[in-house]
């Protein structure tokens, strides 16, 4: 992957991009929320459709010129209704904030009342943090999972909801390792006559794939980002029945944004058609299978995993038990020294601070694309416990950083 357009113009720029692909090549991607997307998608995303404004939808645009855009959308939309069997489906969202942002304009008025998950047990700033406007604008109140077993505490979702009477409940989660149960959530937000958005930003590919129980047909909205377990390039997605239809179209365009990012749509459109392809599935099926054999091996070095173990594609270690005096950002730090790249990640009961949590959150997304297996997982579940055994210990530093080259090249990326 060369960037000699790029080197031509800005010598600067070309540096940070083969020094990103580098990165990526030589360390371990972690991050539970990143990928690796093919070439064809990054082709897709760097294409000239970054020129074309395309407000409006398929067929009924504000500007002319649309008829490569307007396919290409089309394409988009098909195919992700195949994968996931929604009545309708907006692409344009640039984020799978804007897409929750979509609904929440969609269906609420300033002050109406959010039920969603408390940050440090899972949940997303979208969902109504009080740092971001959807705290601000909506009263939001937010459920937890149960601190014994670190799962949701659906019956006390339930009673929480017949309390405060929301006028959407949210599910789905950026830091659970557990399976959703979208219909019990569903039963919630019915006995109270609310919403019900599905978030399933993170395990998109996992359900499209059938791996992961489909909030689809259950929840109202179901909201993602296709850049995570998807591999489908930057951006959000929106899906709803066919009643909710055009107040989801009008609040995603001209409600919340502008025009489409019509170069992230066409990534989008060949991501969902790779992500329809069977060997899609065997990659979803690897990606759970790697994560449970990383928790299985951490807590055989003595990790204590919240809801020990998980159903798919990321682990959550609380390091307070096995390692009181290392916080998620020291061994945030000394990981990313030694190549393996993942997030200091706060956990239920949190008694530091989201900017020094008290956990770690470590994905297989990355890792399985890039081909690892079970085996290698546990491998890299090894290098994880040295690092954080002695986090300050160069040359353990130094020793992990080489295993982990010799894992990166027997399982090359972007070659
Ligand atoms: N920042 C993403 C995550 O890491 O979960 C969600 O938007």
């Amino acid at each position: 992957m060369d960037h000699e357009h790029v080197r031509d113009v800005d010598p600067a720029v070309a540096d940070a991009l083969e020094g990103e692909i580098d990165r990526q090549r030589e360390s371990l991607q972690m991050i539970a929320s990143e990928n690796h997307v093919s070439r064809a998608v990054v082709d897709a995303q760097g294409s000239v459709l970054t020129n074309k404004y395309a407000e409006g939808y398929p067929g009924e645009r504000y500007y002319g010129g649309c008829e490569y855009a307007d396919e290409v959308e089309e394409l988009a939309i098909d195919r992700a209704t195949e994968l996931f069997g929604a009545e309708h489906v907006n692409v344009q969202p640039h984020s799978g904030t804007q897409a929750n942002q979509a609904v929440y304009f969609a269906m609420l008025e300033p002050g109406d009342k959010i039920l969603s998950l408390d940050l440090n047990h899972g949940g997303h700033l979208s969902h109504g943090h009080p740092a971001n406007f959807v705290g601000q604008l909506y009263d939001v109140e937010q459920y937890e999972v149960d601190p014994e077993t670190g799962y949701l505490d659906y019956e006390g979702l339930a009673e929480h909801a017949a309390e405060f009477e929301p006028d959407v409940i949210v599910s789905g989660y950026s830091a659970y390792p557990r399976e959703v149960e979208w219909e019990r959530i569903q039963e919630a937000a019915d006995e109270v006559g609310a919403y019900h958005l599905a978030d399933i930003a993170h395990i998109t590919g996992l359900v499209a794939a059938g791996v992961h129980a489909s909030p689809v047909g259950v929840a109202d909205f179901v909201t993602g980002s296709t850049h995570k377990t998807i591999r489908a390039g930057r951006g959000g997605i929106v899906m709803c029945d066919e009643e909710y239809a055009d107040d989801i179209d009008a609040a995603v365009f001209p409600g919340g944004q502008g025009g489409p990012l019509m170069h992230n749509v066409a990534g989008k459109a060949v991501g969902f058609k790779e992500a329809l392809e069977p060997e899609f599935e065997d990659y979803a099926e690897q990606t759970v299978a790697n994560a449970k054999a990383l928790g299985d091996q951490l807590s055989e070095h003595g990790f204590s995993l919240v809801s020990e173990g998980t159903d798919n594609h990321l682990v959550l270690v609380d390091l307070r038990e096995s390692h009181p005096d290392t916080s998620g950002g020291d061994a945030e730090e000394a990981l990313e020294d030694a190549g393996i790249v993942l997030n200091g990640n706060t956990v239920p009961g949190e008694t530091r601070s989201p900017f020094d949590p008290s956990g770690i959150r470590a994905g297989t997304p990355g890792l399985t694309t890039r081909g690892f297996d079970e085996d290698d997982c546990r491998t890299v579940a090894d290098l994880i416990a040295r690092v954080i055994d002695a986090p300050d210990d160069e040359d353990v530093i130094a020793a992990v950083r080489e295993d982990v080259e010799e894992l990166c090249a027997e399982n090359p990326l972007y070659e």
